[in-house]
C-alpha cells in the first residue's frame, strides 16, 4: 500500500519531467531550425545573388528562371523577387500568394527596420512554413528582396518522432524505477522487520534500541489498556488467574515461603487451623487462592504432622481445597539456628534501622544454607517441569534461589524480599555479603517493595559482586545470567474476603467498645502488630502518652487498644520487648486511669483475621508507628475495612505504605509531639475530610491491590520466559548470550 503510493508519486513526477523535458526541447530545437534556415536563405541568396543582380528588372522569366534554380535546394519550397516598392518581380510556381511582396516588406520594415534580413513562420493549411526576407542592394540603392519561402513540416515530423521517443522512454523510465523502488522496498523492509524482529527478542542493534524501548512501552502500554478494559479496571482473582493462563500458559506455581499459610495447632478439644500473623501470609494467601499450586513452607504447627499425608502435603484453606501446603520439618536445632539466629537475629535487624544491633554468629549461618538447601530441594520436588515458575519469598531464603537454580537452570524464579534493603555500607556488615547476595542473584527478578530499596541493592551488588550493572533496565548481569531488579509494591487482597459478613461498622463500634468496658461515646485508636521493636509500639504508646499530656479534655474519653501477636519470642529482644511495652502501657495507664477509664488496653495475643477487622472497624483512628518497615500491610488494611469512609489513619514516614497512602497524616513516629498533634488531629477531623482521605486511599488500595502485585511479577516473568524461549530457539550461536540477552 505505500510502496504503491510512493511509484504513483514517482510516476507522476516522471511524467511532469517528461512534459517539461518535451516543451523545452522542441521550443530549442525549433529556434535552432529557425536560425539555420535564415543562415541557409542568407547563402542561398548570396551565392545567387550575380545572377539576381543580372537579371533583375530584365524579363521576368530570366529572373523567375534564377529564382526556380535557387528553389532546387530540397528544403527550399518556393521563391519571390520583389521591387524595393513592393511589386513582384518574379515568383515560383509555389509561392503562396498570400503573402505579397508588399505586405511582407511592410512586415518587415515594422518588426526589423533597416536589418537586411527577416524571418517569419507562418501556419499554412498544408503545415508551418518559413519565409525569409533578404534585402538586395545594387551599387549602394536598395534593389528589392528576395523571399524564399522553406517548409517547415519536417520540424514537425521530428518533433513528433521527439515526442514518441519521450514517451517510450518514460514508460521503460517509469516502469524500471517502479521495478527497483518494489524491489529496493522489500529488500530494505525485510532487513528492517528481521532487525526489528531480532532487537524485539533482545538482540538489538544499537540505532535499534530507541526504538525497541518504545515499541516495548508502546506494547505494555496497550496490552495493559487492552487488560484493563477487559477486566473493568481492577485486579481480580479471576484477572489473575486469566494472566496466568494467558501469559505463561496456566502453569503451576509454586511459592517458597518460611511462614506457612495455614497451621494446625493441637487444641484439648481437637485440631485448630490458625491464620498466622504476617504480612506476608495476609499478601500471598489470596494470590495462591487464586492461582493454585504449591505453597512450600516451615511446617510450624503442634498438630502439622498429623494433617499431611505421605508426601508431606495439605489441600488448603480447609473446605475449599484449591491449592496445596507442602510441609517442610525443621529438628529445634535448626530452627534455631536458621530461623531465630541468622534470620532474626542477624538478617532482620540488619534490613531494618531499628537500631538492634544484628548478630552474626557462624553456627547460624550454617543452619542457614542447610535448611535453605533442604527447601530448595523441596521445591525441585513440587515443581512439575523443567522450567517452572518459582516465588520465593523473603530474607529466610537469601542462598535458595541460586540453589534451585543448579538444579532446574530453565526456571524462573522471582525472589521477593518483604523488608527493606538497607544502603551497601549496612549491608556489608554481614560476614556473608557476597553469600546472600550471590544467592539472590540465581533469581530471575528480584523484586522490594520499593524503587530505593532496589537501588540499595544494585549499590551493594556493584559493592561487592563481580557483575554489571545494567542501571537503564535495572538489571544485574553475570555473565549470561540476567536479573532484574524491580519495585512491585505489595498490597492486600481486595476486596478482602474477611469482611464477607462482617459486622456493620455501628455494631462493631458498639461491640468493641462494651467488649473493652469503654463508653459507648468513647474515641477509639488502634494498632495492630506482630510484638516486634521494629514497629515502634513504645514510642506508639508514649505518642498516646504525650497527647493526653498536651489535651486533658481527651482524658477520660479517648483509649488506645493495641493488638499485639506474641513474635520471635525464643529471641531474648523480643521478650524484653514484651516486658517493656508491658511496663510502658501499665506506667500510663497509672498516670492517666480514672474510675474505670484505662487510656492503653493492650490485647497481647494472636487474633483471627475476622476479630482483627472488626477492631478496624469500630476505631475512630489507626496509628501504624513503624520505626522502619518494608510496606506495612495494617495501614492498607485499616483502609480496606472502612467501607463507611470513616476513620483516620496516622502513618509512620518510614513504612513503605507512607509512599502510596499520601492522604494518611504522615508523621515521624520518634517526634512524640508531631505524632501527638496528628492524633488530635484525627480525633478532630470533620467528617467531610475524613471521608475525602479515606475514599482516595480506598480507592488507590482497590486499584493497587495484591493481585496486581502478583499480576505484575508475573507478567514480567512470563516476558523474561517469552525471551529465554526466544533466545534458546534461534540463538544456536552464542553471541546474544554474549550480548547479556540470555
Ligand atoms: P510483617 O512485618 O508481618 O510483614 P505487616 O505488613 O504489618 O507486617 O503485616 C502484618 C499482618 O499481620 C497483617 O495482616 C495484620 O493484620 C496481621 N497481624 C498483626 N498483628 C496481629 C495480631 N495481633 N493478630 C492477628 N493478626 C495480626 C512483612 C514486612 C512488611 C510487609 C509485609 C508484606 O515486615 O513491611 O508489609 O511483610 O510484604
Amino acid at each position: 500500500m505505500r510502496a504503491g503510493r510512493f511509484i504513483f508519486v514517482l510516476v507522476a513526477g516522471l511524467a511532469l519531467l517528461a512534459i517539461a523535458g518535451y516543451f523545452g526541447l522542441t521550443q530549442t530545437t525549433r529556434s535552432w531550425f529557425e536560425r539555420d534556415l535564415e543562415l541557409r536563405s542568407t547563402l542561398a541568396v548570396a551565392s545567387a545573388r550575380q545572377g539576381l543582380m543580372a537579371n533583375w528588372g530584365a524579363a521576368s522569366t530570366r529572373l523567375s528562371e534564377t529564382l526556380t534554380d535557387i528553389t532546387r535546394d530540397e528544403r527550399i519550397m518556393a521563391a519571390a523577387a520583389c521591387s524595393s516598392t513592393g511589386e513582384l518581380l518574379a515568383s515560383t510556381d509555389a509561392y503562396p500568394t498570400q503573402f505579397s511582396c508588399r505586405s511582407v516588406l511592410e512586415r518587415m520594415q515594422e518588426e526589423s527596420p533597416g536589418s537586411p534580413t527577416w524571418s517569419m513562420t507562418p501556419e499554412l493549411p498544408s503545415g508551418p512554413i518559413h519565409l525569409s526576407v533578404t534585402r538586395l542592394d545594387g551599387a549602394g540603392d536598395p534593389l528589392g528582396a528576395i523571399v524564399l519561402v522553406h517548409d517547415l513540416s519536417f520540424v514537425s515530423r521530428r518533433e513528433a518522432t521527439t515526442r514518441n521517443l519521450l514517451t517510450l522512454a518514460f514508460f521503460v523510465m517509469a516502469l524500471a524505477a517502479s521495478l527497483f523502488t518494489l524491489l529496493a522496498v522489500r529488500f530494505a523492509w525485510r532487513g528492517w522487520t528481521s532487525d526489528l524482529q531480532r532487537a524485539l527478542t533482545g538482540a538489538a542493534p544499537r540505532e535499534f534500541q530507541p526504538l525497541v524501548r518504545d515499541v516495548r512501552e508502546l506494547a505494555k502500554r496497550l496490552a495493559m489498556e487492552h487488560e484493563r478494559e477487559a477486566w473493568g479496571g481492577l485486579w481480580s482473582p479471576d484477572r489473575l488467574r486469566a494472566t496466568l493462563t494467558q501469559h505463561l500458559q496456566g502453569e503451576r506455581v509454586v511459592i517458597l515461603a518460611n511462614r506457612e499459610p495455614y497451621i494446625h495447632e493441637k487444641r484439648p478439644d481437637g485440631v485448630a487451623v490458625l491464620h498466622p500473623a504476617s504480612g506476608l501470609v495476609t499478601a500471598l494467601e489470596p494470590v495462591m487462592r487464586a492461582c493454585s499450586g504449591v505453597w512450600v513452607a516451615h511446617g510450624s504447627g503442634t498438630a502439622d504432622r498429623e494433617t499431611v499425608d505421605e508426601h508431606d502435603r495439605v489441600r488448603v484453606p480447609p473446605g475449599e481445597e484449591s491449592y496445596s501446603v507442602r510441609r517442610v520439618w525443621l529438628s529445634e536445632e535448626e530452627e534455631n539456628g536458621y530461623y531465630y539466629g541468622f534470620a532474626n537475629e542477624g538478617l532482620w535487624p540488619l534490613c531494618h534501622v531499628a537500631h538492634t544491633r544484628p548478630v552474626f554468629r557462624s553456627e547460624d549461618y550454617e543452619h542457614y544454607v542447610r535448611v535453605n538447601q533442604k527447601f530448595a530441594d523441596a521445591v525441585c520436588q513440587e515443581v512439575d517441569s523443567d522450567d517452572p515458575i518459582v516465588m520465593v519469598q523473603d530474607y529466610h531464603f537469601a542462598l535458595a534461589p541460586n540453589m534451585i537454580r543448579s538444579r532446574l537452570p530453565r526456571a524462573t524464579i522471582i525472589s521477593f524480599w518483604h523488608i527493606p534493603w538497607p544502603n551497601a555500607e549496612r549491608i556489608g556488615i554481614c560476614p556473608w555479603r557476597e553469600e546472600l547476595l550471590s544467592g539472590l542473584l540465581g533469581s530471575s527478578i528480584v523484586g522490594f517493595h520499593t524503587q530505593q530499596h532496589c537501588n540499595n541493592f544494585l549499590d551493594s551488588v556493584d559493592a561487592f559482586m563481580e557483575s554489571r550493572i545494567d542501571r537503564e533496565s535495572n538489571a544485574v548481569v553475570q555473565g549470561a545470567r540476567r536479573t532484574l531488579v524491580r519495585p512491585y509494591p505489595i498490597s492486600i487482597e481486595w476486596p478482602v474476603h474477611w469482611l464477607d459478613g462482617a459486622p456493620s461498622v455501628s455494631e462493631a463500634r458498639a461491640g468493641v467498645r462494651a467488649e473493652l468496658g469503654l463508653a459507648k461515646d468513647a474515641l477509639l485508636g488502634v494498632g495492630i502488630d506482630r510484638l516486634d521493636y521494629t514497629k515502634g509500639i513504645e514510642e506508639r504508646l508514649s505518642a498516646v502518652d504525650t497527647l493526653l499530656a498536651r489535651h486533658p479534655d481527651l482524658r477520660g474519653k479517648f483509649s488506645f487498644v493495641q493488638l499485639a501477636a506474641p513474635s520471635r519470642t525464643k529471641i531474648p529482644m523480643y521478650r524484653e520487648l514484651n516486658e517493656r511495652v508491658e511496663a510502658l502501657a501499665s506506667e500510663i495507664n497509672a498516670k492517666w486511669s480514672q474510675g474505670s477509664y484505662r487510656p492503653i488496653i493492650l490485647l497481647r495475643s494472636h487474633h483471627e483475621p475476622a476479630a482483627v477487622f472488626r477492631y478496624y472497624r469500630a476505631a475512630d483512628l489507626c496509628y501504624v508507628s513503624s520505626l522502619h518497615d518494608g510496606m506495612n500491610l495494617v495501614a492498607k488494611e485499616f483502609v480496606a475495612a472502612r467501607d463507611d469512609e470513616r476513620g483516620v489513619l496516622v502513618l509512620s514516614q518510614f513504612t513503605g505504605a507512607a509512599r502510596d497512602l499520601t492522604e494518611a497524616l504522615i508523621v515521624n513516629p520518634y517526634d512524640l509531639r508531631q505524632a501527638s498533634d496528628a492524633l488530635a488531629a484525627a480525633l478532630d477531623m470533620p467528617v467531610e475530610e475524613q471521608r475525602e482521605r479515606m475514599r482516595s486511599m480506598r480507592r488507590l488500595v482497590s486499584e493497587f491491590n495484591v493481585y496486581r502485585w502478583a499480576g505484575k511479577m508475573l507478567a514480567d516473568a512470563a516476558e523474561l520466559r517469552r525471551k529465554e524461549r526466544l533466545v534458546g530457539r534461534f540463538s544456536s550461536s552464542a553471541v546474544l548470550s554474549r550480548r547479556g540477552i540470555a
